[in-house]
């Protein structure tokens, strides 16, 4: 469960259109799933990411930082806000981890696995290996930002992956979304309905 947080969802920071579409399907695939780890995108006041911290910028603009290009977004997911906060109705009893990202001033982390400037790891793909897991079933927010970051970390890491596209939505800046898909695709990330999961 990618980033399924008040700020993506209607009505937060950062909305994806239709975020909330993504948490029945979410809760339903839970139940059948042999383990559940969740992810939030966890930053300080200030990130770098937020475009109010560059003077002159927008959001949706980007900058050149020492690791690439960043993307600059509305102040989204602060450490402790309500907008942090997993979505209410989310599911997450049966979680055996949540992961936090993005937590370095400094560096961006879409990846669940790697951050932005592709050095510093979070420890995910260890602690998947080391609990024998090798299959990721990929739901939640946003498609063309955590979700493909995180689908192509984890093919590069050897886990398959399968992108539930009913349980994910994204934020679509200028034709995004397919781009994402077609990028996964050709990474070898798998595509199914919840339905096929969720019998
Ligand atoms: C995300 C933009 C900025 C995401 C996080 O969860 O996809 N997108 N931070
Ligand atoms: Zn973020």
């Amino acid at each position: 469960m990618v980033d399924v947080q008040n700020d993506f969802l209607p009505g937060g920071a950062l909305a994806v259109p239709d975020g909330d579409a993504v948490i029945a399907p979410i809760n339903r695939l839970a139940r059948h799933a042999p383990h559940v780890v969740v992810t939030q995108d966890w930053h300080p006041t200030g990130h770098v990411s937020f475009a109010s911290r560059h003077p002159g910028k927008m959001p949706f603009g980007k900058i050149a930082l020492p690791y690439g290009d960043q993307a600059l977004w509305p102040d989204h997911c602060v450490q402790g806000s309500p907008g942090a906060e997993l979505a209410p109705g989310l599911e997450v009893s049966r979680a055996g981890l949540i992961l936090r990202k993005g937590t370095q001033p400094g560096v961006d982390s879409y990846s669940a696995f790697l951050e932005a400037d592709r050095t510093a790891r979070t420890g995910l793909a260890a602690y998947l290996r080391e609990r024998g897991l090798t299959r990721l079933v990929l739901t939640g927010l946003a498609t063309d930002f955590c979700i493909l970051w995180t689908a192509l970390d984890a093919r590069a890491e050897g886990f398959d992956v399968v992108l539930v596209e009913d349980a994910v939505r994204g934020i679509d800046a200028d034709g995004s979304v397919s781009r994402a898909l077609e990028t996964m695709a050709q990474a070898g990330v798998e595509r199914i309905h919840s339905q096929a999961i969720d019998a």
